[in-house]
């Protein structure tokens, strides 16, 4: 599937070879180059914007069982190459292969959902002055949107985008990571199979600095929907030239705390899937964890132990593996960075700590689920977004300074609470400061609730009903009536 799609951007429906610079995709599990991508030119993409733009016209129009329709039959598509498409995601992210076809699958579900949803978009009629006045509150869609997403979860921060904006009536150009673009072509591959017509879904790949600042620029793109670093998320929001509307996606640093009331086995469980899975390059990735100090013990040995038991693996060959490659050396370099500058600080190392040994690891971007005891809040690991398998522990006292040192952040998106005592669930999920508080669970977004973040993890929702009110403007539409003569 990769090489199919090597140097081709989607715009208009048509598969072009772009004219722009090749870029080289790499296997981040063995260094290898898979393919090269086309850096997509100002040109294609005002070609792509034009084309959404021409789209628009008519997709807006469409009955919503029409658009609906047409979401069903993208839904079914990914789902019937859910084996191919995780096989190419796998090949560039580095998740096992059966992680990426979960997150194939939820992008299917995604398109469901919205397909759904979109035949249960309306209006209201709100009261007036007068009773021969009727005010329609009437919902239309924004118009076009340029998606711009990161490498950590290629299909489905692009399906939750795609799908909520063409339920809406928006049409849409995607720009997706460089690491990570062949899963979007392949998603634009799946658009054709379900015969949208053309123009609804463009894909044009390339840099963040040309390609996503050329779509953030135009002044045909009417949203912009981001995921991505809050660094990023900032420049977007300072750079638009027009105005436009906005939904950021952005970092976080998550934590968790851990109750002296909590099963402490299911907290461990928890807590290890939430810090480690995608090598915890994910925004809602538990980075740092708040543990009752009689418990503290107890809970930090199961932690420890639970991180060294998972599987470490390239995820082409262990599709069951519980970790794979991370995405690339970045990431990985500031896991390290982050480590070493926890254990500096006088942190202990309970778990991980180093890359795994032998050649299999030898020339991908491996390193072991790695746990810190003893931390404070002068530690990186603790205050910044590690975006790598590190979590770091540290005790409290009272559950007033589990809330203080948790929301002792800039961030706001995600916060795991593990209790059993009734009145700490409340106590606690009442005050942290996040968008997303899971409880004695760490799947802290589903498809049919609102997820989005608070402060510098971003402005907007995804998922839910409210994920398409992102793509929709309200208009009120006043109609006087005279009474009928004769
Ligand atoms: O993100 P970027 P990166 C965090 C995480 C990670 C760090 C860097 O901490 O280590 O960000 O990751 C495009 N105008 N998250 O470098 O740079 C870029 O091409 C328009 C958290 O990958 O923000 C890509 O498509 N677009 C996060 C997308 O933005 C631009 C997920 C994201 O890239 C641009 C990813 C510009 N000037 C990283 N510059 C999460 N919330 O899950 C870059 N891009």
């Amino acid at each position: 599937m990769i090489t199919e799609f090597a140097e081709k951007l989607f715009i208009d429906g048509i598969w072009r070879t772009g004219e722009g610079a090749r870029i080289p995709v790499e296997n981040p599990a063995t260094g290898e180059v898979l393919a090269h991508i086309a850096a997509a030119t100002p040109a294609e993409v005002d070609l792509a914007v034009t084309a959404a733009r021409k789209a628009f016209k008519s997709w807006s129009r469409l009955a919503p069982v029409e658009r609906s329709k047409a979401l069903h039959r993208l839904g079914d598509a990914v789902s019937a190459e859910a084996d191919t498409m995780a096989r190419t995601m796998t090949l560039e992210q580095g998740k096992p292969l059966n992680e990426a076809r979960g997150e194939i699958l939820k992008l299917a579900e995604a398109c469901h959902f919205y397909a759904e949803e979109a035949v249960r978009i309306h209006g209201e009629i709100v009261p007036n002055t007068t009773t021969d006045i009727d005010s329609l509150v009437v919902r239309e869609p924004i118009g076009v949107v340029g998606a711009i997403t990161p490498w950590n979860y290629p299909a489905e921060l692009v399906g939750w985008k795609l799908c909520a904006a063409l339920a809406a009536g928006c049409t849409i150009v995607i720009k997706p990571a460089e690491l990570t673009p062949f899963t979007a072509l392949a998603i634009a591959s799946m658009v054709e199979k379900a015969k949208m017509p053309a123009g609804v879904v463009n894909v044009v790949t390339g840099s963040g600095s040309t390609v996503g600042q050329a779509l953030v620029e135009h002044p045909g793109v009417d949203k912009i929907a981001f995921t991505g670093s809050s660094a990023v998320g900032l420049h977007i929001q300072r750079s638009c030239p027009t105005i436009k509307r906005l939904s950021l996606e952005l970092g976080c640093n998550c934590p968790l705390i851990v109750t002296a009331s909590a099963d402490l086995d299911a907290a461990a469980k928890g807590a290890v899937r939430r810090s480690f899975r995608n090598m915890g390059q994910i925004c809602i990735a538990i980075n740092r964890i708040y543990v009752a100090r009689p418990i503290a013990e107890a809970f930090v040995r199961r932690l420890a132990e639970a991180a060294d038991r998972l599987v470490i693996a390239n995820g082409i060959e262990r599709p069951d593996a519980d970790v794979g490659a991370m995405a690339s050396a970045e990431p990985l370099n500031k896991t390290k960075a982050h480590l070493a500058d926890a254990l500096a600080k006088g942190a202990k190392l309970v778990a991980g700590g180093s890359a795994p040994e032998g050649d299999a690891f030898a020339r991908g971007h491996f390193f072991r689920p790695t746990v810190v005891a003893g931390c404070t809040h002068d530690m990186k690991v603790m205050t910044e977004e590690t975006f790598g398998p590190l979590v770091g522990v540290m005790v409290f006292d009272g559950l007033d300074e589990a809330v203080e040192l948790a929301n002792d952040t800039p961030y706001g998106l995600a916060s795991y609470v593990y209790a059993k005592d009734m009145d700490e669930i409340r106590y606690l999920s009442s005050r942290l400061d996040y968008g997303n508080v899971a409880v004695n669970n760490v799947d802290a977004g589903i498809m049919n609730a609102p997820y989005g973040g608070r402060k510098q993890s971003g402005v907007g929702y995804e998922h839910g009903r409210e994920g398409m009110l992102e793509y929709l403007n309200f208009k009120h539409v006043r109609i006087r009536y005279d009474e009928p003569k004769g």
